[in-house]
């Protein structure tokens, strides 16, 4: 089975966590400028399930959600503190399974093919002991959707959120899924979801009965994947994780403004966090680009491809600084960003060569053990279901408990 696992609302719940004063209000988290003050110009990062009660959800302006909700209080994001939850999460996961694809900084897959005897087929006790993990180390709350295949655990994690645990048995994909309305199918984004209610499809049953050609030439080739999503059809498989394609920030000023001094120290400041980031996972792109919102709403981006990669904050910010000339004609901005791309694939997979060095200790270790005392010993919780009979019955007194 795949379990899919994303933390509830999880900047707000952070934020919640950490605050008493917060505790069951709507909690808004928004941008903050340089100096760590809240910018209510911005979009709403993230919000509080009692926020979400107003209609109030994530990528809204938050004028737009005091409107819904003006009592909503809005909070600045503390980064570090997210950052730390999720490795805590990643850490958590580790302890049941080797087998999981990272999504993001609060959600992924799990897989648990493989295991299901070393668990005694109790997959839901081990995703109410994951929740519980997440509940007590981190202090915040997770949902759980479990299923055959990916799309359909993450449709069922969504299903009772917030600290949800839903569980779609074999060959119950298509019952669990045909009541919900067409907007919960994975993939659907706003514009592909007016189209289908505009010609009466409402539902994901209505979806999935149509023929798999109507879908195709309703929506194209995309469409003939989300005709198997919606039939509850997936992959069982896990990918790698992906490989990052580009590193930005922007900034949302207080107000707007024209004063060329700030808005280029905005930018500085903007180039040394992002020159930070791409430190960390030993990047260097050959593709710089800047961007700019204007006061009534219009946004620019230009780019400057490099013949050699760039990573110092010092040269990010030449180039960008230098685009921003070219382009900017002096009217007021609201926003400014720059990004860096194009990255030069070699370096993180030799990044990724430190990563591997630490699994060839462990496996050194592993072989010394069982040259001692033999093969299974020590082994990965997955290898369960070939264990040799005679292991088997010993295995019933539990020897091994750590999970490589
Ligand atoms: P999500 O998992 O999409 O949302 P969530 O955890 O806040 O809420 P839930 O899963 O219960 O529906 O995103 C995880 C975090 O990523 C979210 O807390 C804030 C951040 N985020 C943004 O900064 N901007 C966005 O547009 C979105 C969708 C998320
Ligand atoms: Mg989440």
């Amino acid at each position: 089975m795949i379990f899919h696992v994303d933390l509830d609302a999880f900047f707000a719940s952070v934020e919640q966590r950490d605050n008493p004063k917060l505790h069951g209000k709507p909690v808004l988290v928004g941008n903050t400028d340089p100096h760590g003050r809240i910018c209510h110009r911005g979009v709403v990062a993230t919000c509080s399930y009692e926020a979400r009660a107003f209609g109030v959800c994530s990528g809204m302006p938050v004028f737009e959600a005091l409107k819904l909700c003006p009592w909503a209080i809005i909070v600045g994001g503390h980064f570090k503190k997210y950052e730390e939850a999720s490795k805590t999460m990643y850490q958590i996961f580790a302890n049941y399974t080797d087998q999981i694809e990272p999504i993001g900084l609060d959600e992924a897959f799990l897989s648990f093919y493989g295991f299901e005897e070393f668990y005694n087929h109790d997959l839901l006790a081990v995703a109410r002991n994951i929740k519980n993990d997440i509940a007590s180390q981190i202090g915040i709350t997770a949902s759980c959707g479990i299923a055959q295949n990916k799309v359909v655990a993450k449709i069922a994690s969504g299903f009772e959120k917030p600290d949800g645990l839903t569980f779609v048995s074999k060959d119950q994909e298509k019952e669990f899924l045909s009541p919900l309305p067409i907007s919960k199918l994975y993939g659907i984004g706003h514009s592909i979801e007016e189209k289908l209610t505009k010609i009466g499809i409402d539902t994901i049953s209505q979806f999935a009965n149509l023929n798999v050609e109507t879908a195709k030439s309703l929506l194209g080739k995309y469409g003939e994947t989300l005709w198997f999503w919606a039939n509850g059809a997936d992959s069982k498989e896990l990918s790698p994780p992906p490989l990052t394609k580009s590193v930005g920030r922007s900034q949302t000023f207080p107000l707007n403004t024209k004063d060329q001094n700030f808005i280029k120290a905005t930018l500085s400041f903007l180039c040394q966090k992002i020159a930070s980031e791409l430190r960390q996972g030993n990047l260097k792109g050959k593709c710089v680009t800047t961007s700019i919102r204007y006061a009534d709403l219009t946004f620019c981006s230009h780019q400057k491809k490099l013949c050699s990669p760039v990573f110092l904050a010092k040269e990010i910010y030449q180039i960008s600084s230098y685009l921003l000339d070219e382009f900017w004609d002096g009217r007021p901005l609201r926003l400014v960003g720059a990004r860096v791309s194009h990255f030069d694939l070699q370096n993180q997979f030799e990044f990724e060569t430190v990563k591997k060095e630490k699994q060839e200790k462990l496996e050194e270790a592993v072989d010394k053990i069982r040259g001692k005392h033999g093969f299974w010993t020590i082994y990965p919780a997955s290898l369960t279901t070939i264990l040799p009979f005679e292991e088997k019955r010993e295995f019933a007194t539990p020897k091994i408990t750590k999970i490589l």
